[in-house]
């Protein structure tokens, strides 16, 4: 059985609980949420000023609270599998050395959205934060966090508003407080997620074009290996750098600009490695542009075909897949009905999602549950919106 996801609505209340057991009070004076996302296409693309097919979830980061009347800072998270402090507090009084990334790790994507955020000086303030987002489940629990933060601060002190910018902002905040070297994708689609739409998005411009999901039509199936991943610790950057080597011997600013034609000319005096890499990037990001145009015309089996020559090429030539999500896909592929199926998000753990006939959604999570080692959690999602102020009554 897919599990339901849980209302937005009921994370309001449960935070709002948290808040009043915290901080005494009965309300809030705001209440925002950002959601998590899946990537449908266009995987390890981003860093390469390539294009991506992402969609945001309804598993969405609330956060609630209040201004304080200096410049004291409090957060409470209600996260389940916290194995850290769930409060922290620190003072924004003086420089800025309170915002130091440190323990617990979780309060790290609140201090690097806090130094990078737009407008200062910034009042203190206190709030609980609850999240739907499986954590490094690789559906963007950080870039989801991050986002909600940035939403707060905008509802505390206006930052002018941009959300190019503020994306901008938020991905710094992970690479300077989490040491991942991340792309732009993740916190664009959070900010920019619409009901109905997935995105493709130019990520050398940051231009997003709605690609509508048209009912009815296929659904889409996430499946959470719960293996979980650690881009930090992974191997993320090394893949980042791999890709930087390879345009570097081609000549390119980025891989963006390169062509398979020019790729094969300087295989000799490539690495077989960084040649594999950069083929992976050269062709994934062809394939999202395919991909995108199939969705347009509601081909869906050519698209599901595209899901899966990705998964194959992130399997064989990048080398980001693992076990757990090859079984999770293969399975799925065995089943009627599935157009296609693929890990996806940074890789090594985390999810696979598959887009297929609603009336194969059972059979398909029976079959994967009986060939997968391990055990999966599923959920059947849509498109959804971005981040957005919440009504507190
Ligand atoms: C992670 C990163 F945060 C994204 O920027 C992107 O590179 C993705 O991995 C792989 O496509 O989610």
């Amino acid at each position: 059985m897919a599990a339901s996801v849980p209302a937005v609505s009921d994370l309001v209340a449960a935070a709002r609980r948290q808040f009043t057991r915290s901080f005494g009070e009965e309300t809030p004076q705001v209440a925002v949420c950002a959601p998590g996302r899946v990537n449908l296409i266009g995987e390890h693309t981003d860093y390469n000023q390539g294009f991506v097919l992402p969609m945001a979830l309804p598993l969405v980061t609330v956060v609630v609270g209040s201004l304080n009347l200096g410049q004291d800072v409090t957060i409470v998270t209600v996260a389940e599998d916290a194995d850290e402090p769930r409060e922290v507090s620190f003072s924004l009084a003086g420089d800025n050395s309170a915002l130091t990334p440190g323990v617990p790790r979780w309060a790290n994507y609140v201090k690097g959205v806090i130094q990078h955020y737009r407008a200062s000086p910034l009042p203190g303030f206190r709030a609980v934060v609850a999240s739907s987002v499986p954590l490094g489940g690789g559906l963007s629990s950080s870039a989801s966090l991050e986002v909600a933060i940035y939403t707060f601060l905008q509802q505390l002190k206006p930052d002018g508003g941009d959300n190019v910018a503020k994306a901008l902002s938020c991905q710094k905040a992970e690479h300077t407080h989490a040491g991942v070297p991340c792309g732009i994708m993740d916190q664009l689609v959070s900010i920019l997620g619409k009901e109905g739409q997935a995105l493709l998005i130019d990520c050398r411009s940051l231009e997003v074009s709605p690609v509508p999901l048209v009912l009815p039509g296929p659904l889409i199936l996430i499946t959470n290996s719960n293996l979980k991943h650690s881009l930090a610790n992974s191997e993320y950057a090394k893949r980042r750098q791999q890709c930087e080597e390879a345009a570097t011997a081609l000549g390119k600013k980025s891989l963006r600009d390169a062509t398979m034609k020019e790729l094969e000319e300087v295989k000799s005096r490539l690495d077989d490695v960084i040649f594999r890499r950069a083929r992976h990037v050269i062709e994934e990001t062809e394939r999202t542009l395919q991909a995108a145009e199939a969705l347009r015309r509601g081909a869906y089996k050519e698209f599901g075909r595209l899901m899966v020559e990705s998964h194959n090429s992130l399997r064989d030539l990048y080398e980001v897949s693992c076990r757990e999500l090859d079984q999770l896909v293969s399975a799925a592929l065995e089943v009627d009905g599935v157009f296609g199926s693929r890990m996806t998000g940074g890789g090594f753990g985390g999810c696979t999602v598959t887009l297929l006939e609603a009336h194969s959604v059972d059979k398909a999570i029976l079959h994967m549950q009986e060939r997968f080692s391990g055990t999966a959690t599923f959920f059947i999602t849509s498109p959804s919106e971005g981040a957005r102020v919440l009504p507190l009554s």
